[in-house]
């Protein structure tokens, strides 16, 4: 079978497995799109008093996304289109997941997922800025919107195949991922977005 129509497919349904809705539903019998900031991903869970399901989704979360890019490297070696394109649809699939009425998560675990298997390089170069902004500001979505943006800029450094799709592909993932922090953006102006590791009221 033709890798394109097999691996795209894939990756958007492995992309579109919600673990952070799943985990705290199992685990906890609760919806974590009622609780913080409503979002489906590693923050909000850790946050709802779910550390080590956070730390689960996180893993989870980057771990498909990982698989997908890692399954259409190994049907179509060197294809660095089809694995971008590959990257995209499983970030399509966790930021509009079918099975949550197309409403999902911001895609930075996932990203990170797809970045470790398009570039160990970029994706470390990556996360160290998001690393420094998180200890500096303790705010995982800055950390998040700061490190989507530098995520080209390491991308296109280190991926050896520059071709439009791969270029066109790694600018769309971190708009992507910075359009879904709106809200996000709209708290930091505003000073109530909460901080990492704080309770509300001191956040
Ligand atoms: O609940 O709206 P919230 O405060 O939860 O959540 C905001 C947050 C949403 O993302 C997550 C996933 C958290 C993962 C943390 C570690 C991942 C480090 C990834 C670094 C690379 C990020 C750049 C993406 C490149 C396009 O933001």
């Amino acid at each position: 079978m033709n890798p394109w129509l097999l691996s795209i497919p894939l990756a958007y349904l492995l992309g579109s497995i919600p673990f952070g809705y799943l985990l705290v539903k199992i685990f906890r019998n609760e919806d974590i799109r009622a609780t913080g900031s409503g979002n489906i991903g590693a923050t909000n869970v850790a946050r709802s008093g779910a550390k080590g399901l956070g730390i689960a989704t996180l893993l989870l979360d980057a771990g498909k996304s990982f698989l997908a890019v890692k399954i259409a490297q190994h049907l179509a070696p060197g294809d660095w289109d089809l694995a971008v394109v590959v990257a995209v649809a499983a970030i399509l699939g966790h930021v509009f997941p079918i099975w949550l009425g197309f409403r999902g998560g911001k895609g930075v675990a996932s990203a990170l997922g797809v970045m470790l298997a398009l570039s160990p390089a970029a994706a470390a170069c990556t996360f160290g800025v998001f690393l420094v902004v998180v200890l500096l500001t303790r705010y995982v979505s800055l950390a998040s919107i700061i490190g989507s943006a530098t995520f080209p800029l390491f991308g296109l450094y280190f991926i050896p195949h520059r071709s439009p799709i791969v270029i066109d592909g790694l600018l769309f993932i971190p708009l992507l991922v910075i359009i879904k922090h709106r809200e996000n953006i709209r708290r930091l102006i505003a000073g109530t977005e909460s901080r990492f590791g704080k309770k509300k009221a001191e956040a």
